[in-house]
């Protein structure tokens, strides 16, 4: 697959995402391939550890249906340390019904999640139109603002993700490439995905045996050179740790170092 040792460079030319785009040049900018999921239950303290390891990712990957103390305005602090740091936040709701519901989901709600996520991702089990309706109709800042990213493939046991599946939706996304700025997945895909990123969640560097509830793991470098991952998704392993920023640094550095080797091999 090309795609693999295309500079990044090359990628952001041909990514046909502002969302994307934009990813691109923060890897190179800030030499780094990490999205961290920052799977806590207090906003407060998402902010924490967005102010502390900001630096050094690229992406803060959320689940905002976990979080006990959400607000709007705490939404907005978050923003402005995005801002400040220089890392896209992802919402990881997964959405996955009809789009007429999927548009309330994302706009609407308590959440409004249209207001302040930069990245979404969303199951394409709904077929093609769910995806191209996916932030509204086509007058909708959201296609300028928001990238979604498309879960092709999951980390975990006997997902239901096969190959046949990823395969036809993949072939949606490209489609509807206004709306998709990448996926999710464990493998990359055999067609021409060159301006799309491919994020790999499942890593962590101290367990190779996976969390004992399906979920499995490999390193950085497996992901990057063996599965394809532009970007790694790092969360217990980096927040559980004692000294976040310093396991964030190796995460980095890890990830970074195998990308650059993939590139030039
Ligand atoms: F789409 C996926 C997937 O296939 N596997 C995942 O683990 C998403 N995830 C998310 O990545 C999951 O919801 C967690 O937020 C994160 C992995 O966390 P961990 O603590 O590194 O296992």
């Amino acid at each position: 697959n090309p795609r693999l040792h295309e500079s990044l460079e090359e990628r952001r030319s041909s990514s046909k995402h502002p969302i994307a785009t934009r990813l691109f040049e923060l890897m190179m900018a800030k030499k780094s391939n990490l999205c961290v999921a920052a799977d806590l239950t207090s906003l407060d303290e998402v902010i924490k550890l967005a102010e502390s390891i900001g630096p050094k990712i690229v992406v803060l990957k959320i689940h905002v249906d976990i979080l006990e103390d959400f607000s709007l305005a705490k939404m907005k602090q978050l923003r402005k340390v995005a801002k400040a740091h220089e890392f896209l936040i992802m919402e990881d709701r997964k959405f996955a019904d009809i789009a007429n519901t999927v548009q309330q989901q994302f706009h609407g709600g308590v959440y409004k999640i249209s207001e302040w996520a930069d990245l979404i991702t969303a199951h394409p089990l709904a077929g093609p139109e769910m995806i191209t309706h996916l932030f509204g109709d086509s007058s909708s800042d959201s296609r300028r603002t928001c990238g979604c990213v498309l879960i092709l493939e999951m980390s975990t046991k006997n997902a239901l993700t096969s190959q046949d599946y990823s395969k036809e939706a993949a072939k949606w996304g490209l489609i509807a490439s206004d709306i998709v700025a990448g996926f999710v997945g464990q493998s990359p895909p055999d067609a021409d995905f060159s301006g799309w990123i491919q994020f790999t969640p499942g890593v962590n560097s101290a367990s190779k045996s996976g969390d004992s509830k399906g979920q499995q793991y490999c390193s950085p470098a497996e992901a990057v050179l063996e599965r394809g991952a532009d970007i790694i998704i790092v969360g217990r392993g980096l927040i559980k740790s004692s000294d976040v920023v310093a396991t964030a640094e190796n995460y980095r550095s890890e990830g970074w170092t195998a990308l650059t080797k993939r590139i030039t091999n």
